[in-house]
């Protein structure tokens, strides 16, 4: 069994989301027009706890929207298949035209998932701007992309590999990075 070390516990993947919750307040002064997409399994949950946070802070209501994206190349046993990520499936609560689309994701990689979900986004409508939030960002960007909002940048070497567990489906909330 390889090792796993824990990046983020309960308490810090609380934090780190209270913290980007904050900043995403922050930096659009306010949330309006702003909504929340999240990129499958993972991100949605991420996106969610967002929007709960962000209710909690600014007492208004902040739309969630999701994507659907499958990680054809980035099947974990064949990581050298090298095919592109396929968009699945969208759920937009509301028109993207000119709203400030946050899309958020739990691990941010080589950042050719952000892109498909980027061209989902822009086949449906006009957003005045797309911003991105992560919990992990683990370096590695094949493409120009890079997070806005960032819960951890943790250095990695290609041979590992970032566990993220949330409550939503893993019974706890807690990140880590094992040997692939
Ligand atoms: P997620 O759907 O919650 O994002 O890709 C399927 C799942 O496998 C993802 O869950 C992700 O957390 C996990 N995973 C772990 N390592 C990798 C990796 O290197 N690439 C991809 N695509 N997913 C990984
Ligand atoms: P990218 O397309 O940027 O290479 O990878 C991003 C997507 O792949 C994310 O949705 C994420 O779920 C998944 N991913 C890539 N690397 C990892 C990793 O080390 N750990 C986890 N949990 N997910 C990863
Ligand atoms: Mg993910």
């Amino acid at each position: 069994m390889s090792k796993a070390t824990v990046i983020l516990d309960q308490q810090a993947v609380r934090r780190a989301l209270t913290r980007i919750a904050h900043e995403i307040i922050e930096h659009n002064k306010g949330i309006e027009d702003c909504i929340l997409i999240g990129i499958k399994t993972r991100g949605i949950f991420i996106a969610n706890r967002l929007a709960e946070r962000i209710e909690e802070i600014e007492g208004s209501k902040i739309s969630v929207g999701e994507v659907d994206i499958t990680l054809y190349r980035d099947d974990l046993s064949h990581k050298s298949a090298n095919k592109e990520p396929l968009l699945k499936g969208t759920s937009f609560p509301v028109d993207v035209n000119e709203k400030k689309v946050i899309l958020v994701d739990d691990v941010l990689y080589t950042g050719r998932t952000v892109r498909a979900a980027l061209d989902a986004i822009i086949d449906i409508g006009r957003p005045s701007q797309i911003q991105l939030a992560v919990l992990i960002d683990r370096g590695h960007r094949e493409l120009p992309i890079r997070p806005d909002y960032i819960g951890k940048n943790v250095p990695t070497s290609k041979s590992e590999m970032i566990v993220v567990k949330l409550t939503e489906v893993d019974t706890q909330d807690e990140v880590t990075i094992e040997q692939k």
